[in-house]
Formats: structure tokens, sequence, C-alpha cells
């Protein structure tokens, strides 16, 4: 593979971006995920929806067997040959040479010479996946540029592969499932197992759902990430050695692990422990939600937090402030982190005449104890993947 330098490709010389003329536009949005985290590749429920903030990617087709891949925000692009497609020592770049690859797999000779700009609304590393919206906007419009006739299903799934294999993250199928099956003011009840899905109406009134992106992102991410999925498995391996009709940990009855404490290790014990509660609790706040229940709803986000802090031990201490700060804060009725966790955002629901004065408490609070800034991230649920 041929890799373009920064030195050696000016933003002019690159791509003549001035004059870039795209004949296929895609929109595709990040994701925000209410409850039911780490849950998907674990085979429950979770319940993510589609937001306003988004990664735009303008494609040509340019007639050769080069593609050339610009990115706005890091101001660097890259060459690939269609015949060389293999995994790069750039992780970015891994999204989308997993997704070509893939798509070659599944259409093979579909995939032509083309030219791609990439602009990203999308803050990185905050938890809304930035990932799966680069992934599934990539394949989605190469999809439509030539013509591929590869579904939204095929999408997702080939997406999800790219970034097991190109990028290494062992993710489950939530936020490709979100980023390209979301629907405006909509929350997407989706059932991982067999990728079912119920679509909830997103009305909070009088709340509000507010995003604070912490502004750190650890980099254990990856590797904790893949560490707990192991530690699940192991998990149900133990159990399924008793039980073998158990074919995911969700399946597990709280009782039944509650007799394997002192068979498996406590990590692993409280692991598996975990995600029985957080299905549990991800089935509970739908209903909830339905029924305009919103301290309940609040009340789940809370202990899904404490779950992810003390038994499933992917938070931080940044993220715990935040969870702490807003639970004694009065119009506060929930908040936990989001997403894979070790940084990024919480979410919170917060009474829509309050939000600012929280946004102000919490933001002097963190920066006088952590001296980084606290950034809102002002978000409407809003449809999946989007072709212009
Ligand atoms: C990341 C992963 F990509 C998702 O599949 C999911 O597991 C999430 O972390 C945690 O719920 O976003």
């Amino acid at each position: 593979m041929k890799n373009t330098t920064q030195s050696d490709n000016r933003q002019e010389n690159f791509l003549d971006l001035k004059n870039f003329k795209g004949e296929v536009s895609v929109h595709s949005p990040g994701r925000i995920n209410l409850i039911g985290e780490h849950i998907d590749y674990n085979g429950g429920h979770v319940l993510p929806a589609a937001i306003d903030k988004k990664i735009y990617l303008s494609f040509r087709k340019n007639g050769t067997n080069a593609c050339h891949i610009w990115s706005k925000n890091y101001q660097t692009g890259f060459t690939i040959d269609l015949d060389e497609v293999k995994p790069s020592q750039t992780e970015w770049q891994n999204y989308i040479l997993g997704v070509i690859h893939y798509i070659h797999e599944l259409k093979p000779n579909t995939v032509k010479g083309f030219d791609c700009v990439i602009d990203s609304h999308l803050p990185m590393g905050s938890g809304i996946s930035s990932s799966a919206a680069l992934e599934c906007g990539f394949a989605s419009g190469l999809n439509k540029l030539f013509n591929i006739g590869l579904t939204k299903g095929e999408i997702i799934i080939l997406s999800r592969d790219a970034e097991h294999n190109y990028v290494g993250t062992k993710c489950g199928i939530m936020d490709q499932f979100a980023v390209v099956k979301g629907k405006k003011k909509h929350l997407i009840l989706l059932n991982c197992q067999d990728l079912e899905h119920q679509l909830i109406k997103s009305e909070f009134v009088p709340y509000q759902l507010v995003l604070l992106n912490s502004n750190v992102s650890h980099n254990l991410a990856s590797s904790e990430y893949n560490t707990r999925r192991k530690e699940c498995d192991e998990a149900l391996g133990v159990v399924n050695k008793k039980y073998p009709q158990y074919k995911y940990l969700v399946e597990i009855p709280e009782n039944v692990i509650m007799t394997f404490k002192d068979e498996l290790p406590e990590k692993v014990y409280n692991r598996a422990l975990y995600v029985i509660q957080e299905n549990k609790r991800t089935l509970m706040a739908a209903n909830a939600l339905e029924d305009e229940l919103f301290e309940v709803f609040g009340n789940l986000l809370y202990q899904s937090h404490h779950g992810l802090r003390n038994l499933y031990e992917v938070s931080c201490d940044e993220l715990d402030f935040m969870v702490d700060f807003s639970k004694d804060y009065n119009y506060v009725l929930g908040s936990r982190m989001m997403g894979g966790g070790f940084g990024g955002c919480t979410i919170n629901l917060v009474h829509q005449d309050h939000v600012s004065s929280y946004i102000e408490k919490i933001g002097k609070a963190y920066k006088e104890k952590f001296n980084i800034e606290l950034s809102p991230i002002e978000v409407n649920i809003s449809n999946g993947v989007e072709i212009h």
C-alpha cells in the first residue's frame, strides 16, 4: 500500500479540494446509548439512537484503480491501490481499508477507483461512535457510487467486521445498527441476538438529555474492551459446563449466576453479574420511558453507572466525579457514563429549566478538580445514514 505523507501531499495538491465535486454525498451520524452498556456482544438489549452530529463524506469515481482519501480534520490523506488493500499502521485508515476489504469479499470487483473527502463533526474518543459513523458512512457511499446493491443489514455487518479485523476492537453490533437504522425522534430498543427492534418515541418533557464530554479518553479503552469480552466468554464457558442451554450471558438468571460466585474469579463473576443486571435494567428503562416514568428511568441510569464503575470497571475518575456531582444536583434525574468507557461522555437527564445552570456548575467544579474544560454536546435524535 502506498501511504501518502503530510509533507509531500498538501491539501491543494492531493485532491484539488477547492474544485472537488462529489457525485455522492453522505451524512453519517454518531450515536448515543441511553442504557444497556457492554450488552450488545452479550446478546442482550440496548437502547441507542442516531444523533444530528455527523461525519460528512463526499465521493466521486476517478476512472483508475487507485483510491484517494483525504481527511479534512487530520489535514492528511492516503492513496491505495485496490489490489493491495491490507491493514495500515494508521488507525483511522483501517476503518476505511477494512470496509473496502469486506465489500470486496461480499461483492467482488464492484469497487473501482474513487476519490473521497471526509469531514467529521464528531469529537473523537467521546463515546459517540465516530468509528461506526465512519465505517457505515464509507460503506454506504461506495454502495451508492458503484451501485453495489448492499442491503442495510450487510452494511451493518461488514462495518462491524472491518472494526474487528482491521482496527482490532471486537465491538458489538449496537453502534453500526444505530448509525444505519436510526430514526428521527426515536430510540431503538434493539435485541442484539436477532436484531429484532422496536422504535420508542424519544419524549422526555419536561426533562432534556444532556451530553457532557469529559474531554478525556484514556488509551486503555480498546485493549480493556477486548479483555471485557474475553471475561464474559469465560463466565459463560464455566456456566455452560453445568447449564449448556444458555447461549448468551444475558440468558443466565441472576440467581443462577450467584451460585457461581465462588467458582469464578472475582472479576469474571462481577462482569457477568453486571451484564445480567444491566440487560434487565434496559428492559425496565424502555418500559419506564413508554409510561413516562422519568424518575424510574433516571434511577436506572444511576444504577447502570454504579455497575459500570464497580462491577464492570470501565469508568474513570473524571466520569465518576461527573456522575457523583449530578446525583447531588437536584434537577438531574439520572446520569451515567456512555459508550465503551475510560473517558468520553456522560449522558444526563436534566429538568429543562435547569440545564444551563447545571452545565455551568458542573463545568466549574470539574475544572477546579481536574483542570480540564467540560464540553456540553447539544444533540437531537436524528435519522441514520443519509445519502444526498
Ligand atoms: C463501543 C462498542 F463499539 C459497542 O459495540 C458497545 O459494546 C459499546 O462500546 C458499549 O456498550 O461503543
